[in-house]
């Protein structure tokens, strides 16, 4: 596997991590022994993981190593040396331009291992730098890439569930985003909301709906209202990889504002809390910018573990199982028979 970290002296060296959820969405951070990627650019050094070094994605997080929905980041040196790192994420079926949720969980991460303190800090992505702050409390606020709709009110022929009308809009990846839905967003009906989410999103690829410059929507966004009275409104959100976010996902609570402050119906400076699936929360708050806003989010996210990732030469699910990594390669012993 053309990965860093399968090699070393008697194949010991592996490729550390550490792992966090924030709202119940995991995020695996790489902090050493991922692929040489380089320090230039963060969007170059994710056209490299991505053309020379795909593999190294699926072998993090898919089965054996990693689970469903979680979210990897490969964390760098920053693109800007007065900056606090860099970071390329990606799930199991991408690479994604930002992630809320993960920068959270970066920044625990970072907390963690004793290199941020509270107060404000700067991690560069590959669409931009996105300036934190880690709060006394452990909170981290995100302000977020710039955030916008694009499209009002696009209309689509879902078969299995007739016409609809969404949203398309950016919030650091590209969202539809529709008002309604098959069932209530709720954890019992999941598996409803992943058929229509899935649905709609083959209906877009069909139709051609795309976000700006042709960049496909990978995010399909349902709202609905909150559980607790404090909060207000609760997301189901279909990811890349097919499955959903646990978390309110923080670029699609960020597209979200973006759209309620077009329509009026949320103030500048006003916060939104948006519950998750599982009820957990982000609270945004939109500032002004002359094309949409910028969101400033917040959430926490808490550490679960720090181990050091082996994959061994002769393991022929080395490179992970799932997301339609190729079958494994066998060893053949000398008579081309297969080893078991
Ligand atoms: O929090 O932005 C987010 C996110 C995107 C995909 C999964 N989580």
């Amino acid at each position: 596997m053309a990965t860093a970290g399968s090699s070393g002296p008697a194949g010991r060296r592996g490729v550390r991590v550490v792992d966090s959820h924030t709202e119940g969405e995991p995020t695996r951070v790489v902090i050493e022994g991922g692929p040489p990627v380089g320090d230039g650019p963060l969007a170059a050094r994710r056209d490299a993981l991505r053309d020379r070094y795909d593999e190294f994605r699926r072998a993090l997080l898919d089965e054996p190593r990693g689970v469903e929905a979680m979210v990897g980041a490969l964390l760098g040196p920053p693109e800007d040396p007065t900056h606090t790192a860099g970071v390329v994420f990606f799930d199991r079926a991408r690479y994604l331009g930002m992630c809320g949720h993960g920068t959270i969980g970066l920044v625990a991460t970072l907390a963690y291992l004793g290199r941020v303190r509270p107060g404000p800090a700067t991690i560069d992505t590959p669409v931009g730098p996105v300036p934190v702050e880690l709060r006394p409390d452990g909170s981290v606020t995100v302000w977020n890439v710039p955030s916008y709709r694009s499209r009002t009110r696009v209309r689509l022929d879902v078969p299995g569930y007739g016409p609809i009308e969404g949203d398309v809009a950016w919030g650091g990846n590209w969202f539809f985003l529709v008002d309604t839905g098959p069932a209530d967003l709720r954890l019992r009906n999941v598996d409803t909301l992943l058929a229509y989410c899935r649905a709609i999103r083959s209906a877009l690829v069909r139709d051609g709906v795309t976000g700006e410059a042709g960049e496909p929507i990978d995010h399909v966004e349902l709202s609905g209202p909150p559980e607790r009275p404090e909060n207000h409104g609760r997301s189901f959100v279909l990811t890349p990889d097919g499955t959903y976010d646990r978390s309110p996902c923080g670029t699609g609570t960020s597209a979200k504002v973006a759209c309620l402050v077009a329509d009026g119906r949320l103030a500048l400076g006003a916060p939104w809390r948006q519950e998750g699936i599982l009820g957990g929360v982000f609270e945004a708050v939109a500032e002004p910018l002359p094309r949409g806003i910028r969101p400033r989010l917040t959430g926490t996210a808490f550490v679960t573990g720090e181990s050091n990732l082996i994959f061994q030469e002769r393991d022929p699910f080395r490179a992970g199982v799932g997301s339609g990594a190729p079958s494994p390669k066998r060893p053949r012993t000398s008579g081309g028979r297969r080893k078991r």
